[in-house]
């Protein structure tokens, strides 16, 4: 039986129910078999954040942050380092240093390229979301490429990278269905459509998951509030 945290108690996770950098670290919190406590932070009005959030982050008043002890860890990709290397059963990482500094540089290029970047699609129109949809589709072929011959991006087991990329099971579909656009061509990237069909087997990822309803509905007002601040500028 690998050692698991105590009671709850001593770990935390501040989140919020549908941010996929959230999901991430709770993913790997469940693979591991590491009981915490989750606590969700309202975000509605982001000038009213709690005092909590913004003693824990108060550089980048995001969640999510894990409290260890009650010491603050914050940023997603990092959060997941630190807890892999707190807890060493079921390794997320690639045990190769190389392989290691690799999985970090695509963890980070992705998020800026397409996380960010189909977050940004989700609230633009026109020449703006053309911009976005062009470089969400240059991501996507280097991640359709990375995928190739493998199960998982990991390997044969589920690792750093899936969790990383396990985002885009429902929150790009979600996007997708609220922008109106195409990111994900079955036919175009056949290798990703398979993983992603693997990935959300997973148990932890499959007890984890909500309708994509639900988000969808939660995407629309997001995309309503964001085109209408835009246009009173
Ligand atoms: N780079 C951060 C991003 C975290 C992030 O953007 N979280 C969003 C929720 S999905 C948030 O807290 N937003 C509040 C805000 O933008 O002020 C990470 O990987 O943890």
């Amino acid at each position: 039986m690998p050692e698991v945290a105590g009671d709850g108690q001593e770990v935390k996770l501040v989140g919020a129910w549908y941010s996929p950098y959230v999901h991430r670290v709770a993913w790997v919190l469940k693979l591991k078999g590491i009981q915490y406590e989750f606590v969700e932070e309202n975000l509605r009005d982001l000038n009213k954040k709690s005092s909590f959030l913004l003693d824990c982050n108060p550089v980048y008043k995001k969640v999510p942050v894990l409290l260890h002890h009650g010491k603050p860890i914050v940023e997603s990709l990092f959060i997941i380092e630190y807890i892999d290397e707190t807890w060493k059963h079921n390794p997320i990482f690639p045990t190769d240093p190389y392989d290691r500094a690799m999985a970090r540089f695509w963890a980070r290029l992705m998020d800026e390229m397409l996380l960010e970047g189909s977050k940004r699609a989700l609230c633009a129109e026109g020449d703006q979301l053309k911009k976005e949809i062009e470089q969400v589709s240059d991501a996507m072929e280097v991640l359709e490429g990375m995928k190739k011959g493998k199960k998982f991006f990991g390997g044969e087991t589920v690792g750093f990278l899936d969790v990383a990329f396990g985002w885009t099971t429902i929150w790009l579909e979600a996007i997708e269905e609220v922008a109106g656009v195409e990111f994900f061509n079955r036919d175009k990237y056949p290798h990703l459509d398979n993983w992603k069909s693997e990935f959300k087997q997973i148990h932890v990822v499959k007890d984890s998951l909500f309708p994509m309803e639900k988000l969808v509905r939660f995407f629309k007002k997001y995309r309503q509030s964001q085109l209408k601040l835009a246009a009173e500028k």
